[in-house]
């Protein structure tokens, strides 16, 4: 890499913090880092899947990379958990993405009110708590980056996803909050809008029918993707390099869309 990307995108002697990293968007986005030369902190709500992430990481072939056993809508658990990994890798987290979410696909007038609860609270309060928890650290160190995992749903609704629509919409404006209260302190807080991205979250959405076929909201999402197809993990890694880099640093408040062109297309005539 020559000295002028190196300076511009190598995330060296940075730590980034990942919550929820084990597989999916989170995963992807912790590899992209590590390969940028970050050091890797990922956290999930059991050993069974510290151990898992730290598998996959291994296989990836990272190792720079420590696991950390808590919720994210624990406040005193993830305080704690940041002033371990801050310890154990001797420095301060420089890079937040609140990656860790959910979905419930309830239609409303059916989903119970702490169905609704606990998705505004892992995809929504929690992304407060983490922040707060590192934003001290980063105006210490004279800047910080936090990026934040939107949705096309922080800016569309549809049915079934109302508590997941509120979340996402909620963390767009919390994202535009952060960036408006910290950017005095060198801190960028940016989102990321993925589309639709083939991972675990969103397999129901794409099976295989009992005819074979392929599931209708598959073949809904492809006719409304003008790249005609669904996104993969890998696709979000060079926009979260971009938002956790140097080349993004007058960048702040932004939501930067990966979804293939879905938000700008009316959609294919059937
Ligand atoms: P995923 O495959 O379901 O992975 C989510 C990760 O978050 C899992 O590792 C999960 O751990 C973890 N997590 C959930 N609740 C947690 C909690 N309370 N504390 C700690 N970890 C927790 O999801 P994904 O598709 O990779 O999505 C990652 C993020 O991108 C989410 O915020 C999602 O809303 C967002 N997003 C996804 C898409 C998409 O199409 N896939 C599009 C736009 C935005 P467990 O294994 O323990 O559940
Ligand atoms: C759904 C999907 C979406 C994606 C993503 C789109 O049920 O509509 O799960 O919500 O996860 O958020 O950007």
């Amino acid at each position: 890499m020559n000295n002028y990307i190196e300076d511009k995108f190598s995330l060296k002697g940075q730590l980034a913090w990942v919550t929820g990293a084990v597989y999916g968007i989170g995963f992807a986005i912790a590899s992209a880092y590590a390969r940028a030369g970050a050091s890797i902190a990922f956290n999930a709500r059991s050993n069974e899947a510290i151990e898992e992430g730290l598998a996959n990481y291994k296989a990836a072939g990272i190792t720079d990379v420590k696991g950390y056993v808590f919720d994210v809508t624990d406040e005193q658990k993830v305080k704690e958990g940041v002033a371990q990994m801050e310890k154990d890798f001797g420095k301060k987290v420089s890079i937040l993405v609140n990656n860790a979410g959910i979905i419930k696909r309830i239609p409303m007038t059916e989903m119970s009110a702490a169905d609704f609860r606990q998705v505004i609270d892992i995809d929504l309060n929690a992304p407060f708590i983490c922040s707060k928890a590192v934003i001290p650290g980063m105006i210490e160190m004279g800047g910080g980056k936090i990026i934040n995992i939107c949705s096309m749903m922080s800016e569309l609704g549809r049915e079934t996803v109302s508590a997941y629509a509120a979340a996402k919409g909620g963390l767009k404006m919390l994202t535009k909050n952060i960036c408006s209260e910290y950017g005095q302190y060198n801190i960028q807080c940016n989102g990321i809008g993925p589309g639709y991205i083939a991972t675990p979250q969103t397999a129901p959405l794409r099976e295989r029918q009992a005819d074979g076929s392929r599931h209708p909201f598959d073949q809904f999402i492809v006719a409304k993707t003008p790249m005609a197809r669904w996104g993969n993990p890998e696709d979000l890694e060079g926009p979260a390099l971009f938002l956790a880099s140097h080349a993004s640093d007058f960048v702040n408040g932004h939501i930067l869309y990966v979804d293939g062109g879905i938000l700008a297309y009316i959609g294919k005539q059937p």
